[in-house]
């Protein structure tokens, strides 16, 4: 079978599952958010990892419905924790391809999922890839102004590895932005990315966007961002993306 037509029934036959990654507030390392991230629990294969699956069902379309899953998924997961109490003051990221802007759909899928399973707008929010940019038109700017007039909160993924027009970045309805792994990994050693990471963290403070930093791995590099005005951060070093029995226990035994 083609890897189409595998992704096709894994999906009908509810393989995919999500894990969490937490987001943390760097200040005082508090989880404020988790990364839901798509994982494929292929019953001959195990757990295969979104990098081999992801860009084929972006290729073939079928990242829309995967992605409408996703939503829906993570959004009921969310509101079975702030059930028990846990996550009440915690926010959903889930990614968004570029291609769910394609005709019309992204919005009706957001409003579906958050009707369906109860969580209100506040608590999630979109990640959208920084080549979103390179596909601007009116579909777009009217998906995001309805995405933020609806209360959901909206952040630009992958910030600085792709093609970024600051000028869409000052009108696009961004809440914030979210600085690439591979800026992070290098510092504060590499004076080079080093700059960058600064310079993005200026940039958005100008433009009166949240920061999150992506891949933190070392301590130094934690203590870098922080000591540079980076609000927020995931990565290794606070934790790997977990699956939802294991978050729910980060989440539970929260002082
Ligand atoms: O851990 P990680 O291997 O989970 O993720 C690898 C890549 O797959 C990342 O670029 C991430 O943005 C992407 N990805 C993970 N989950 C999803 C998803 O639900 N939808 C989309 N479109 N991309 C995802
Ligand atoms: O959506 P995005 O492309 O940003 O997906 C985040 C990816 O980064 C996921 O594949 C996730 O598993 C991975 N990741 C998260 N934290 C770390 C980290 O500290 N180091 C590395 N190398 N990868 C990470
Ligand atoms: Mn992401
Ligand atoms: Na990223």
């Amino acid at each position: 079978l083609t890897l189409e037509t595998r992704l096709r029934q894994a999906l009908e036959q509810g393989e995919l599952t999500l894990h969490y990654q937490p987001i943390v507030a760097l200040d005082d390392r508090r989880i404020v958010g988790a990364e839901a991230l798509v994982r494929w629990n292929d019953p001959e294969k195990g757990l295969v990892m979104p990098g081999a699956f992801v860009p084929a069902a972006e290729d073939t379309g079928l990242i829309v419905p995967l992605g409408e899953w996703v939503l829906e998924a993570g959004c009921a997961q969310m509101r079975a924790w702030q059930k028990q109490g846990w996550a009440d003051d915690i926010t959903l990221a889930v990614n968004v391809s570029t291609r769910q802007f394609e005709g019309r759909r992204l919005v009706q899928s957001v409003e579906r999922a958050l009707a369906r399973t109860g969580l209100a707008p506040a608590h999630l929010e979109l990640e959208i890839t920084e080549n979103v940019m390179l596909i601007v038109n009116d579909d777009v700017r009217l998906a995001l102004a309805a995405l933020r007039e609806m209360g959901v909160r909206l952040s630009l993924d992958d910030f600085g590895t792709g093609y970024s027009s600051l000028s869409y970045l000052k009108q696009l309805p961004f809440h914030s932005l979210k600085i690439d792994q591979s800026f992070v990994s290098r510092i504060p050693g590499q004076a080079g990315d080093t700059q960058i990471v600064t310079t993005i963290l200026a940039l958005a403070k100008g433009l009166e966007l949240e920061t999150v930093a992506e891949g933190i791995e070392t301590q130094a590099q934690y203590d870098f961002l922080r000591e540079h005005g980076c609000e927020f951060g995931q990565g290794y070093l606070m934790s790997r993306p977990l699956d939802a029995a294991d978050f729910a226990a980060r989440l539970g035994s929260r002082p």
